[in-house]
């Protein structure tokens, strides 16, 4: 284990793990090891979908390779098993604590608690909605940003996508996770680039979950109430895999008698993509393991890291999709 109690109270620069891990007296005879290797402590929200299997996988063989002492937890989608997993990290004293909050809010006390024992917190994929001192960084992609490629892909092919040809486009949307970060800001950035169309709206909204299940289900209730349907707007793959099943249930075409937009660029989806079955696909990167393990390293370092660091991505046409799909990694 190493000691960042020596960095932060004698306030200087340590160059090396090694060096911190032969410190201070009283953190020596806290650690549960003192190898000199990082113990970082992961809570994940859990296995929901394509991504977040992709996700994990990059956390956990960076750390491999890197000799980073990962302990994972995996919350299955629950809040209060996220946050039970992070007092654990903090009675255990690892070196470092990552997470990627289920929901927005909630985190504040376990947070401050993480604080005043002074383990350092970096925020991966989603963001928390809370006071920026209580952890070091957030490593994440932009997910307003993402919702306004989406909307941006819409209002420039709305005449393709008003298959009814009563030159209204309504759009569902299967939302992800209710609170969660990438599921308010995608609806927002879409939301707010849609506006530039009049005959574009979003006629039903409700959450899928994140999960190919969730995905089938609402849009099945959808395609029962509604037979004006021109588009899906799903806030990842999985949940437009899911409403893919559910149209060609109800013996309808995906991809043209519905067109669907989606987020992540998982390779089932891209394939869905290359198959015509989906439209357009906003990338989301879930190779966060190298950047996140760098960033320990610079906290645990005593360096400044930035409060926030982006992920770089980009979006898939159908074509697109087939020339990436040989080389997709995830
Ligand atoms: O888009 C979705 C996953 O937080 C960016 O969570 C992540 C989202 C991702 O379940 O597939």
């Amino acid at each position: 284990m190493v000691k960042k109690t020596l960095v932060a109270a004698t306030a200087i620069t340590l160059s090396t793990f090694a060096l911190t891990s032969c410190g201070s007296s009283d953190a020596a005879s806290d650690s549960a090891s003192d190898d000199g290797k990082i113990t970082m402590g992961f809570a994940q929200v859990g296995a929901e979908s394509g991504w977040r299997t992709a996700n994990t996988k990059s956390i956990q063989d960076t750390a491999k390779d890197e000799g980073i002492d990962l302990k994972f937890t995996d919350a299955q989608g629950k809040q209060e098993n996220q946050i039970a997993a992070i007092r654990s990290y903090i009675q255990q004293k690892v070196d470092v604590i990552a997470f990627s909050p289920v929901v927005e809010t909630g985190f504040d006390a376990v947070l401050q608690e993480a604080k005043a024992a002074d383990i350092p917190v970096i925020l991966t994929d989603r963001a928390v909605d809370a006071d920026p001192s209580l952890y070091k960084t957030f490593l994440g992609s932009d997910f307003v940003v993402e919702g306004e490629r989406a909307g941006d892909w819409l209002v420039e092919n709305a005449k393709d996508s008003d298959v009814n040809g009563d030159g209204k486009i309504n759009v569902v949307q299967l939302e992800g996770t209710t609170g969660a970060a990438p599921a308010i800001d995608r609806a927002e950035g879409f939301a707010e680039k849609i506006k530039a169309d009049d005959s574009i709206e979003v006629t039903a909204s409700q959450t899928g979950d994140f999960t190919r299940d969730g995905g089938k289900q609402v849009m099945e209730s959808f395609l029962q109430s509604d037979d004006s349907i021109d588009v899906v707007f799903a806030h990842n793959d999985d949940m437009g895999l899911g409403a893919i099943e559910a149209i060609e249930a109800a013996g309808l075409e995906p991809g043209k008698d519905i067109k669907i937009i989606t987020i992540d660029a998982v390779k089932d989806g891209m394939q869905a993509l290359a198959d015509g079955k989906i439209n357009f696909i906003v990338e989301c990167n879930p190779l966060l393991g190298p950047q996140l393990m760098d960033l320990a390293q610079k906290v645990l370092d005593g360096e400044e890291v930035p409060e926030r660091v982006l992920t770089d991505e980009s979006t898939f046409t159908q074509d697109e999709a087939k020339a990436a799909l040989p080389d997709r990694q995830y």
